[in-house]
């Protein structure tokens, strides 16, 4: 017997859950196709930064109550090079905060909020294939107690990351893809230790890039260049300690704050495209479409933003019939996808010591960061993209 439901959606990361959660509010039918299990999911560490457009999304769902409570209000970066910090109060210049609520927070709201709504979310389900995308009636192909079942629906949601089945589904001789690989990663730490001040603090130095940024008062998050292929486990406690001290201490500021830490890991750096978005039934949304160098934090509200623009398009179909939405959707998505590209991009080059680099290409590097630090037009172009581009109603 072949199930069915309205919009099949593979993958419960913040897209695919926001999804669902924003089609139960429009009175939308969906299924949320998981791989993991819902302890993998729920605390997968990721992302840790919220652009103004994203908080006011999920306080406009009815999912801002942990999040007042919980989430901390940024006012400004500061970039360290040359020896000393250079300060640029992005709240000041836009008006708008950047908001550290982490993702596995989102997420676990979410998760809580479909459970409450009796959504359904089937984790350890992984989705095998998708077919018949051109048709009204598309499949979702997916194992569960060690057999091959299908869910028949009016539409796809790929919601399952870069590494996930959905873009496959897009005939190659449509899609086109644009990447960028970059020579480093960044080793991610998370330490019980409260971070030296309530902002994110970015070096630009000869020994590599380093960041200081936070989960909580008492959690500090910080990353630090590495080689593209390096191993969390080459990395003693130390080692990063003394390397975060070298490329962050500057003797304005106060000293980089040790203590335990409590997780480690390595993130490869790629800037992704695919497009187009869709392709008959299928939309993808998030990781699935894009990704961006966490250098602009901008992969999490990436994914929100697209959802913004998704949810919003099913709905008015279901409610008119109009397809407007659904068909514009794929566009709409990648003109605000390649302006967060182009930030982080930019903010990727800026910041990090590319190796064999020229000592003419390393100076300007720096003169960059000066013109971007130290002028009224340099702050307010990096100020308005850090704090994010609107969201669509
Ligand atoms: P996700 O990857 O979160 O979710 C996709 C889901 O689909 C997963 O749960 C996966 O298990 C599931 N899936 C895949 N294939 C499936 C299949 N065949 N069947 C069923 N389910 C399937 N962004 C920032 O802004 N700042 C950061 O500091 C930052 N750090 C990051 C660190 C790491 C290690 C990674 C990987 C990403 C980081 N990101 C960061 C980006 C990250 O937060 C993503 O942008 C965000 O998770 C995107 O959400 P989704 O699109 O939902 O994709
Ligand atoms: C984070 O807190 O993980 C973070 C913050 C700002 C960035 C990147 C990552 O630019």
């Amino acid at each position: 017997m072949t199930e069915r439901t309205q919009v099949g959606i593979v993958g419960a990361g913040p897209a695919g859950l926001l999804l669902s959660h924003m089609l139960h509010l429009a009175g939308v039918e969906s299924v949320v196709f998981e791989r993991g299990n819902r302890e993998h999911v729920g605390t997968r560490l990721r992302a840790g930064g919220l652009e103004h457009g994203a908080v006011a999304l999920l306080e406009r769902v009815g999912l801002g109550a942990r999040m007042r409570k919980l989430a901390l209000s940024v006012a400004a970066t500061d970039f360290r090079f040359d020896g000393c910090g250079h300060r640029v109060d992005f709240r000041a210049i836009t008006g708008h905060p950047f908001t550290i609520y982490p993702q596995y927070e989102i997420v676990s709201d979410l998760l809580e909020a479909r459970a409450a709504a009796g959504g359904e979310v089937r984790f350890d389900t992984p989705v095998r294939r998708i077919d018949g995308l051109e048709s009204a009636r598309p499949v979702i192909h997916y194992e569960a107690g060690g057999s091959v079942r299908r869910l028949e629906c009016d539409f796809i949601a790929g919601c399952d990351g870069y590494h996930g089945v959905c873009r496959q589904a897009i005939p190659a001789s449509v899609q086109r893809v644009f990447e960028e690989n970059y020579p480093f990663g960044w080793l991610g730490i998370l330490a019980e230790v409260a971070p030296p001040s309530l902002e994110v603090a970015y070096a630009c130095h000869e020994r590599g890039f380093a960041m200081q940024s936070f989960r909580a008062p008492t959690i500090s998050r910080m990353y630090l260049q590495c080689p593209p292929d390096d191993r969390a486990d080459n990395w003693s406690d130390e080692r990063i300690w003394s390397e975060l001290a070298l490329r962050l201490d500057v003797p304005d500021r106060p000293p980089v704050a040790r203590g335990p830490i409590v997780q480690k890991s390595v993130t490869a750096m790629k800037s992704f495209v695919v497009e187009p978005l869709s392709y008959g039934t299928l939309f993808l949304a998030g990781d699935a479409a894009h990704i961006v160098p966490p250098t602009g934090a901008k992969g999490l509200n990436s994914a929100m933003a697209d959802i913004a623009l998704l949810a919003p398009a099913f709905a008015a179909f279901y409610r008119t019939g109009r397809r407007e939405g659904l068909d514009g959707y794929s566009a709409a998505c990648l003109r605000r996808t390649w302006q967060v590209q182009r930030f982080a991009a930019e903010m990727c080059t800026l910041l990090h010591r590319f190796p064999g680099a020229s000592d003419y290409a390393w100076r300007l590097q720096r003169e960059k960061l000066a013109y971007m630090t130290g002028t009224a037009t340099g702050m307010r172009t990096y100020a308005e993209s850090f704090v994010g581009l609107p969201f669509e109603p």
